[in-house]
């Protein structure tokens, strides 16, 4: 009876041994954080130390895209590891997710994790698959914002939205049920407009200057598109909601919920610069340039807090002994223009809003400091966390693991496919197209009806479309066979007819 007993315990407690060693996992994800203004990215806007430490003790992939670059969308991908046409959530205006489906949280569930997701979830619908959740409803407010209670209350909390998000996850953190490993996915809402910073960051870059990009002032010649859109920084940006200049009180920018206090600092701050702006009298190119400056100080005051809150997070792993079996993941839901081509915003298959930061520490398999240069997406986190976790990757996900990638340096794709849907905000046309290491091919339609062609070594920042010319027919014959293959492939009808209708093929 005994010997029973003490195998039977031996037996236990091996399981619970192997149970403990699966990773945990972490997975933070920002809302609209450009890796132009990450350091580990060669940035020299700001120093992003805590990024960079994920960077620097695991690997920097630097072609990971994104399949449709939006928020709703990007999330919907991330949680269910296929495209917005097979997910259903293909844009931010008429999309809600359908929380019944499969997702790697609800795998990882069934297999043993406890799984949380807190912060920025912008799904529309009631989380499903975790054991905890706390989100902010819609794209939530920076100070002293709402909360989504698992109860079906509301919840408003004090304090500035980066800091809140943080102190609920080392909160659940604190209170988990350490018998199991956990997936927790902090949802960050900075850095989305209207960038309004910690009251405490306000000012960190008043000292710096920003040199244009070079293509600031792109007259967006032979790109049609690109021509009718509404996201410049010299049209697009309002005075008062994005710059806050003479901000009415009865504009919602988020100044309602501040208490006293909040609302003392934020106006001593901008008070100055409105009366400076006031002084100057600027005007045409004068103009742009102060509204560019002020984009850029107030962005990046936004990244400072969600740059410290990442660290507090990081903090936490070492001092509960937890970062040598956490997997951690830090990425955007897609890349963000930081004044290429004149603009702030994303939505388009160029490479500043398609390519997304993505850093990874996965200790005793990445190697510290490594780079990662073959082609991944956002539709491969659910099968590369699965595979991680030693769940099998359901058949159905359309998304590839990069762990071969990343252990044995094998390419996962040769060819990646975007697709964006909504018609609306900041007109920017649907569009869908191809992206090889070298070149991308982009149908637009619906708003616009065009290709563009691209050589990306040529040309890395997009400005010449060379669809139809001569030389470059065999190559563009290629990229449009691909595209062809890889939308058979993942099963998207909508581009697929409208390929087929195309009468320039
Ligand atoms: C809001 C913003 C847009 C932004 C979308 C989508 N306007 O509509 O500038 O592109 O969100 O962002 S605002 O006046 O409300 O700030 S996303 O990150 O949710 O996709
Ligand atoms: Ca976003």
């Amino acid at each position: 009876m005994q010997k029973i007993f003490f195998w039977l315990l031996l037996l236990f407690c091996s399981g619970a041994i192997s149970a403990q060693k699966r990773p945990n996992i972490l997975l933070i994800v920002s809302d609209d954080h450009a890796y132009q203004a990450i350091s580990a990215y060669g940035s020299k806007l700001m120093q992003t130390r805590n990024i960079d430490r994920i960077a620097h003790g695991g690997v920097i992939f630097k072609n990971a895209f994104v399949t449709n670059s939006l928020c709703g969308p990007s999330r919907a991908v991330i949680l269910t590891g296929k495209y917005s046409h097979v997910n259903g959530f293909k844009d931010n205006d008429h999309s809600r997710f359908d929380g019944s489906q499969d997702s790697f949280i609800k795998e990882l569930q069934k297999n043993g994790y406890q799984t949380s997701w807190i912060g920025k979830w912008h799904l529309e619908t009631t989380p499903q698959g975790f054991d905890f959740w706390q989100v902010l409803p819609g794209q939530g407010s920076y100070y002293n914002p709402d909360f989504l209670m698992m109860d079906g209350s509301k919840k408003r909390i004090d304090g500035y939205v980066s800091n809140i998000i943080e102190d609920i996850s080392e909160n659940w953190l604190d209170h988990r049920d350490t018998r199991k490993p956990f997936c927790l996915v902090i949802g960050h809402k900075a850095t989305h407009r209207n960038w309004l910073p910690d009251t405490a960051d306000l000012g960190k870059f008043d000292h710096q200057s920003f040199p244009l990009p070079h293509d600031f002032f792109d007259d967006y010649t032979g790109r049609k598109a690109a021509s009718m859109q509404d996201m410049t920084i010299a049209k697009t940006l309002t005075m008062d909601y994005d710059l806050k200049i003479g901000t009415n009180d009865k504009a919602d920018i988020g100044l309602k919920r501040m208490n006293p206090a909040q609302r003392k600092r934020y106006d001593d701050y901008y008070k100055k610069i409105a009366d400076d702006f006031d002084a100057r009298k600027l005007s045409g190119k004068a103009l742009t340039e102060w509204k560019y400056e002020r984009y850029m100080r107030d962005y990046l005051s936004t990244a400072i807090g969600l740059e410290r809150n990442i660290g507090r997070v990081l903090d936490y792993l070492d001092t509960h002994g937890l970062s040598k079996n956490t997997i951690v993941i830090y990425m955007s839901d897609q890349g963000f223009y930081m004044g290429e081509h004149g603009w702030f915003d994303k939505r388009w298959m160029y490479e500043e809003s398609f390519r997304t930061p993505m850093v990874m520490r996965y200790p005793g398999v990445v190697k510290p400091g490594s780079t990662c240069s073959g082609l991944v997406m956002n539709l491969d986190i659910a099968p590369t966390l699965l595979d991680a976790a030693g769940v099998q990757i359901p058949k159905d996900m359309q998304g590839k693991s990069f762990l071969p990638l990343l252990k044995k340096n094998m390419p996962i794709h040769d060819a990646l496919y975007y697709h964006y849907y909504e018609n609306g905000t900041h007109s920017v046309s649907p569009h869908f197209g191809v992206r090889t290491k070298q070149y991308k091919l982009i149908c637009f339609y619906e708003k616009v009806n065009s290709w563009e062609f691209y050589d990306l070594k040529t040309d890395p920042h997009e400005m010449h479309n060379v669809y139809g010319k001569k030389e470059y027919e065999p190559k563009i014959a290629l990229l449009r066979k691909r595209l062809k293959e890889l939308i058979d492939q993942y099963g998207d009808k909508e581009a697929l007819t409208i390929l087929q209708e195309d009468k320039s093929l």
